[in-house]
Order: structure tokens, then C-alpha cells, then sequence
């Protein structure tokens, strides 16, 4: 199936895709025979919280990148709720424009099927449709908390939505989310307090630590694509100061070290508990501490040994 995949056969994109959300064992093999060919598109994270206007700000940037002859990627990741069929209809509907377009493939992911985790399942995603041979990627998600913090770690450049709307504003976004930000956007400009929002956002990035790359705030309103164009184009520039500055190598570098040792560690986590599970059961152990018969240091250090992966630690 990956040399269909590789010769630009949709179909075989989004079987390979389905078999990432259902955790298929036969996935494996496909992903090592397709690593060779990733590592060539670029990928943008758009994230924010629900309803700031993410997908019709996808939406837009489609129609413009289209025109530079780019080959498109959308993975929209929606782990908010496993009900959210809804929303997820909302964005195929509206991005209906581009589905007859050979160059555009957009693919919705819920957390329904997502056994190996949202955060493997979109790394997963990202390096089939990058094998496809799409030029850009991107990555739709619901910014909320943890999880979009990892999605957005497959990302080059990451985009942060936020509104004028009460709820959205620059004092509610959470610790570690503002830094992840390399451009923000404050969508729906048409509505009151654009400007306040965004001198809020300067204060804020006025106080911040400064790097060489100043996040810059555009504002945006998605209904009418106004301010869609320059959002482009601080992507684009954004890519070209990763690019120059060798900054691009070092996160591509630090991507790759860092899924090899995800890998290590399911593949450890997985022996580990096979082992175990095929000789004791975990439930009674665990009555045991609840009595006290044992203590959770001996027994972690016992069970290693029973496996045979005896450990130096304490
Ligand atoms: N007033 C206004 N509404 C917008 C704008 N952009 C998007 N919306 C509306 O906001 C709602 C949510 O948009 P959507 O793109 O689905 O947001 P997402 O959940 O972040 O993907 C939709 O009803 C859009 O029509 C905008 O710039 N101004
Ligand atoms: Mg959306």
C-alpha cells in the first residue's frame, strides 16, 4: 500500500490514515517504509479555542496557497468530545470548495479511534500525508490545554487564533500555550474590541523575553479573508528566518531524537507490562499494598527481576 501511497493514490492516503486512528498492527511496517520519504513538507499548526474561526481561516488560506501551484494537507484533530461529529461536518462542509481540488486533501481526526493516543495518531497522520507529497501541512486543533501543546509539537510554524470575544481574551490563554505561539492572529475583526485585544497581546510579547523572531499579531476577519493574504505571508516569512537561521535543522533534529525516544519508551512501556501481565495478576498485588503486605519500591523492584529486566535502581 505505500507505493501507492507514494505514487499520489488518494485512496491509499486515506486507508493509511484509518489504520493510524484504529492503532492497525500492519501500520508499522508502512511507516518504516515510507520515513525515508518525509521530512519535505512544511507544517503549520493553527490552534485556539473552538468557534475562533480556525477552520475558515484554513479555509481561505487554501484558496491563496492553491494559487502558488502548492499541494495542500489539512489534519483537523478534534479531542474535544467524542460527539463532535457536528463540528467536524461544519468544517467538511465549509471547506466543500476544495474537495474536488486533486491538490487539496483535508481529513478530519476525533479522539473516536485515536487507541495509539491523539498525539501519535497526527504525528502518524502528518508523515503519510507528507509522504503523499504534499508541499504544506496543516494542523487544525482545538487549542485547550495539554493536548494541543503536543499536537503542535509536529509543527514548524504554529499559528495561535484568538478573538475579541469575551473568553478568548489574551488573560485567559493558559501557561504554556502563549509560548508556542509564532504568530498570532486575532480573527474576527469585525467584531468590537479588536484593538484592545491586540495591544493586550503587545504588552504582553513587550514583556516576554525576547528572541530573535518577535512573534508578530495580525488581525483577521475570516468571513470577508481580510488580513488572510498578510497571515500568509508572516507564515512564509516565518519559514524563511527558520530557514536562515538554522533554527528549521535544530527543531527538525530535536523532532527526530525526540520520536525515537517516544518509541523506545512505548516499545519498553509495552514489553514491560506484557511480561508482567503474562505472569502475576496486577490486582492482586495491588491488594497487597492495600494491606501492606508489600510496598510499591520492593515490588516495582521484584517484578523487573521476575521478568527477567532486573535494574540497578532502587
Ligand atoms: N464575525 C465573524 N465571525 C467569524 C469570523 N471567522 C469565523 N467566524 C464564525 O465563527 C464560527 C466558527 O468558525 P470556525 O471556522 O468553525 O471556527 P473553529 O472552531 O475555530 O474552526 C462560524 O460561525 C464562523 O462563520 C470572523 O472573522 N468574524
Ligand atoms: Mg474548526
Amino acid at each position: 500500500m505505500e507505493k501507492k501511497l507514494l505514487q499520489g493514490d488518494r485512496r491509499a492516503l486515506a486507508r493509511l490514515i484509518s489504520m493510524v486512528e484504529n492503532d492497525d498492527p500492519a501500520k508499522t511496517e508502512i511507516l518504516k517504509k515510507i520515513y525515508p520519504h518525509t521530512g519535505n513538507a512544511f507544517v503549520v499548526g493553527i490552534t485556539g479555542a473552538p468557534g475562533t474561526g480556525k477552520s475558515s481561516l484554513v479555509d481561505h488560506l487554501l484558496g491563496l496557497i492553491r494559487r502558488q501551484s502548492l499541494a495542500v494537507g489539512v489534519i483537523a484533530v478534534d479531542p474535544s468530545s467524542p460527539f463532535s461529529g457536528g463540528a467536524i461536518l461544519g468544517d467538511r462542509i465549509r471547506m466543500q470548495d476544495h474537495v474536488m481540488d486533486d491538490g487539496i486533501y483535508i481529513r478530519s481526526m476525533g479522539s473516536r479511534g485515536a487507541l495509539g493516543g491523539l498525539s501519535r495518531t497526527t504525528r502518524e497522520a502528518v508523515k503519510i500525508v507528507d509522504a503523499f507529497g504534499k508541499d504544506i501541512i496543516f494542523i487544525e486543533t482545538v487549542g485547550v490545554g495539554q493536548s494541543e501543546i503536543d499536537v503542535v509539537k509536529y509543527a514548524d510554524t504554529t499559528v495561535l487564533v484568538l478573538t475579541p470575544a469575551a473568553g478568548d481574551s489574551v488573560q485567559t490563554i493558559k501557561a504554556g500555550v502563549m509560548e508556542i505561539a509564532d504568530i498570532f492572529v486575532v480573527n474576527k475583526a469585525d467584531l468590537p474590541g479588536k484593538d484592545r485585544t491586540v495591544t493586550e497581546l503587545e504588552a504582553m510579547l513587550d514583556l516576554s523575553p525576547g528572541g530573535d523572531w518577535r512573534p508578530p499579531i495580525i488581525s483577521t476577519n475570516s468571513l470577508e479573508g481580510e488580513g488572510v493574504r498578510e497571515l500568509w505571508d508572516e507564515i512564509s516569512q516565518h519559514r524563511l528566518y527558520l530557514e536562515e537561521s538554522g533554527q528549521l535543522q535544530k527543531i527538525r533534529k530535536q523532532r527526530a531524537r525526540q520520536e525515537f525516544v517516544d518509541q523506545l519508551e512505548y516499545l519498553v512501556k509495552s514489553e514491560v507490562w506484557n511480561r508482567i501481565q503474562a505472569r502475576v495478576s496486577v490486582e492482586d498485588l495491588v491488594e497487597d499494598l492495600l494491606n501492606r503486605r508489600t510496598d510499591p519500591y520492593t515490588l516495582a523492584h521484584e517484578l523487573l527481576h521476575k521478568i527477567g529486566l532486573p535494574t540497578s535502581m532502587e
